[in-house]
């Protein structure tokens, strides 16, 4: 069989996914496992270019995310998908579609007052000013999840904490 996994990343915008999968992949690489990181640059640039952020279209996004995800798992690779993913229903569905054994959910539980403190491409001050109806936390819902494998939250633990958490639940059980 296959020796992937799928690290699925959930939390808000600006909560700090990409920058936790950045570091998680330079850990895995010293460790020489080979991987790869699905996120909205590598994925709504170009597979998911047509979707939107409706609630029909982020369903569809997280659909087609955790499809690329198990084939490229299934190809052997560790693979991390940092997107909101702001659904339990969709998140569920791409757990029973990976297998519960293969799928590590980590929750990246940053208050929604700090991401919006960090605002870096200014989209909370617009959905603020009426301009963005539909942000993440504002006008859209964030469904936090029940039992995420990891939850990691950023105002208390480092990065490299964070990364030393999912590497010890990554290779000190089954999922080696
Ligand atoms: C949330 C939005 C929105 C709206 C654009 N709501 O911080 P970012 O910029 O780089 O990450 C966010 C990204 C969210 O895309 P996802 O594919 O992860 O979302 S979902 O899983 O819900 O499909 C943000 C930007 O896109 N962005 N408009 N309205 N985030």
């Amino acid at each position: 069989g296959h020796k992937g996994s799928v690290i699925w990343f959930t939390g808000l915008s600006g909560s700090g996914k990409s920058a936790i999968s950045d570091a998680l992949e330079k850990a895995l690489h010293i460790r020489g496992k080979r991987t790869y990181i699905l996120d909205g640059d590598n994925i709504r640039q170009g597979l998911n270019k047509d979707l939107g952020f409706t609630d029909a279209d982020r369903v569809e996004n997280v659909r087609r995310v955790a499809e690329v995800a198990k084939l490229m798992m299934d190809a052997g690779l560790i693979v991390m998908t940092a997107f909101i993913s702001p659904f339990r229903a969709e998140r569920q569905m791409a757990r029973e579609l990976i297998g519960e054994e293969n799928f590590i959910e980590v929750f990246v539980d940053t208050p929604l007052e700090v991401c919006e403190q960090r605002d870096p491409k200014g989209l909370y001050k617009k959905a603020r000013s009426g301009q963005l109806p539909n942000m993440t936390g504002i006008g859209s819902p964030y469904e936090q999840p029940d039992h995420p494998t990891i939850t990691i939250k950023t105002a208390n633990i480092t990065i490299k904490n964070a990364v030393e958490q999912i590497i010890e639940r990554l290779f000190n059980d089954s999922h080696s």
